[in-house]
């Protein structure tokens, strides 16, 4: 392994291999999606009044909906970010990645982690959903699956942090390019949230799942999954976020506003992240009120990032349709490409999470919580973020990366930018749904065809909410058809597809010098955790006493 600049020569033969390697992850996580829609299919339908599960030999609703959210929330969000942002610092730096090694290891961690999760899953050793509550006690090989995955991840962002040293040497005093830094931002983060789980797991889990001790503690490991839980919504967000700030203003002839504005917008994201799991915990006695109202506000901090995104997103499509002839307050938005599938998709990602974000207020406001918690308003909720704003920029992405990663030019770009439409339309239909019912009372995660105590004012969201399902999974089926039918193309036929970063109106050289100090924002944002969870765990009742539970 080699941390210092490769001579130009050298540039060509790692930069194709680490490519290759990044395709690859890119692969993994579409095997995530498409395990995650098929079984999205039996949840649509079961809210419709047709319990598949036998018929599709899985041994519940619970099996499957383990499945669903393994694969879409930790499957394909890991190894899509694992794969964009990797290309996005070579890209940025314009050098390949310190080591080829480790982008190898990278995908042969993700790739043993999602082989184990899923033999775990499949064979029902490992019905506890994504949220892997104690005490419902998985197979081992669950917990270790789970954790070669974070370690993938680990790896990447070791990877960048070798690769940004080696650049700034040869650029002593530069500013950090934009793409670079909002990358390696991302997946420090992320490394910092993911110690919580990361001690949940290997500390009291695994132990506890080989039977070397007896007994645990709910409740911590609950604080602990949460640590690692909100933050975690922000791993998924932010690459989609990259390629929102980076890419789209490029690929829509704009320009993006201010490269300090993006930084400051991702330094607040590592910043606030992590120390608002709590918000998820409203409802759990044994946590202290006051410090659930320190995570509430903490939360609405995390909340601010994201508003200055939707205002300068919204200046980077005005500034792009303008130039290409828009005019008017809102008639420029006609003037965006809506013929380019990547956009599409992404212009509707957007959209979706403008509904996501205004109902992550609602889940924060800690009185109405009280009443949305726990029902069906919250997968509601989390199908316009992560489900829509998420998945259908990983979609929207994958229209130019699987293009520029194979050298074949995309299939049926028509059917493409239908497939965009439909998903929007289905999701609009699924949360609506989902959310109405929740409100009237409907509790998540149960098994509407076998219910025997719905309310007769449910009957009418669930069709809505399986309808909106389905036409969900016909999208997703669509993409899988434009990804295969590129893939059968023939090499060569994309001719030289470019990775698109949009140009800065203020640039680089204007952002102030502080906020490339990276080592600063990372103390600054330890400190805020331990403000936010040292009371938690100096004030938490240690009571080891739960045995497992195998109800599947
Ligand atoms: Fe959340 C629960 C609060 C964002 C995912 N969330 C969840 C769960 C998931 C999830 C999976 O406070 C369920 C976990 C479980 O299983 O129990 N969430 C928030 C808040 C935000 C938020 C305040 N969530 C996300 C994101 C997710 C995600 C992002 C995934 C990627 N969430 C909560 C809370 C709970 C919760 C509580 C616990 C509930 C409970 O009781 O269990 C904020 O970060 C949201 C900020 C977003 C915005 C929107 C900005 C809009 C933008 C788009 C711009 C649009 C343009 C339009 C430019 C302020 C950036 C252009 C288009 C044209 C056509 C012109």
């Amino acid at each position: 392994m080699t941390t210092t600049a490769r001579p130009p020569a050298d540039l060509g033969t790692a930069e194709i291999a680490q490519k290759k390697w990044a395709k690859w992850q890119l692969y993994l996580g579409f095997v995530g999606f498409f395990l995650g829609l098929l079984m999205g299919l039996l949840q649509a339908l079961d809210r419709m009044g047709f319990y598949l599960y036998k018929e599709a030999q899985l041994s519940s609703y619970y099996q499957g909906l383990t499945l669903h959210g393994v694969s879409m929330v930790f499957i394909l969000t890991f190894a899509f970010g694992n794969a964009f942002l990797t290309l996005g610092v070579m890209r940025s730096l314009e050098r390949p990645m310190a080591s080829t090694m480790l982008v190898a290891a990278s995908f042969w961690s993700a790739a043993i982690g999602v082989a184990l999760a899923a033999w775990a899953i499949l064979a029902n050793q490992a019905t506890v959903l994504y949220t892997m509550y104690s005490p419902l006690r998985p197979h081992v090989a669950f917990y270790i699956g789970a954790v070669l995955l974070v370690i993938s991840t680990w790896i990447v962002l070791l990877n960048q942090l070798l690769t940004l040293r080696a650049w700034r040497k040869d650029h002593p005093g530069e500013p950090i390019p934009l793409l670079a830094f909002v990358s390696v931002v991302t997946y420090i983060m992320w490394f910092i949230a993911s110690l919580g789980v990361a001690i949940e797991v290997l500390v009291f889990l695994i132990p506890w799942s080989l039977g070397l001790v007896q007994n645990t503690d709910p409740l911590l490991n609950r604080i602990l999954f949460w640590f690692t839980g909100h933050p975690i919504v922000y791993f998924w967000l932010l690459p989609a976020y990259v390629s929102w700030y980076i890419t789209v203003p490029k690929m829509v002839g704009g320009r993006l506003y201010s490269d300090g504005v993006v930084k400051g917008v991702f330094i607040l994201f590592l910043l606030f992240s992590t120390p608002v799991g709590l918000h998820h915990q409203f409802t759990d006695p044994g946590v202290d009120e006051g410090l659930k109202l320190l995570h509430m506000l903490f939360t609405f901090a995390v909340f601010f990032p994201s508003l200055v995104t939707a205002f300068t997103l919204m200046a980077a499509l005005e500034d792009g349709a303008k130039h290409n002839g828009g005019k008017g307050l809102v008639a420029w938005i006609r003037q965006l490409p809506w013929g380019n599938p990547s956009v599409v998709a992404q212009l509707f990602a957007m959209l979706g999470f403008v509904l996501g974000g205004v109902s992550g207020l609602i889940n924060a406001s800690a009185t109405v919580n009280l009443v949305v918690h726990n029902t069906s308003f919250i997968p509601g909720h989390f199908h316009l973020t992560v489900g829509t704003a998420v998945a259908l920029t990983i979609m929207g992405v994958s229209y130019w990366l699987v293009p520029y990663l194979t050298g074949k030019k995309l299939c049926c770009r028509r059917l493409a930018v239908a497939q965009s439409w439909l998903w929007f339309g289905g999701v609009m239909l699924f949360s609506r749904g989902l959310m109405a019912a929740g409100i009237e009372g409907q509790p998540r995660r149960v098994p509407v065809g076998l219910m025997t105590y719905a309310e007769e004012s449910w009957k009418l969201w669930d069709i809505v909410t399986g309808i909106g399902g389905t036409l969900m999974v016909t999208s997703g089926t669509i993409f899988f058809i434009v990804i295969i039918g590129t893939l059968l193309r023939k090499k060569g036929s994309a001719g030289a597809v470019e990775f698109p970063i949009a140009d800065t109106v203020y640039g680089p050289e204007q952002s102030p010098a502080i906020l490339d100090r990276l080592g600063l924002w990372t103390a600054v944002s330890v400190v805020l955790i331990l403000i936010a969870y040292v009371p938690v765990f100096v004030s938490h009742y240690y009571n080891f006493t739960s045995p497992g539970f195998v109800r599947w």
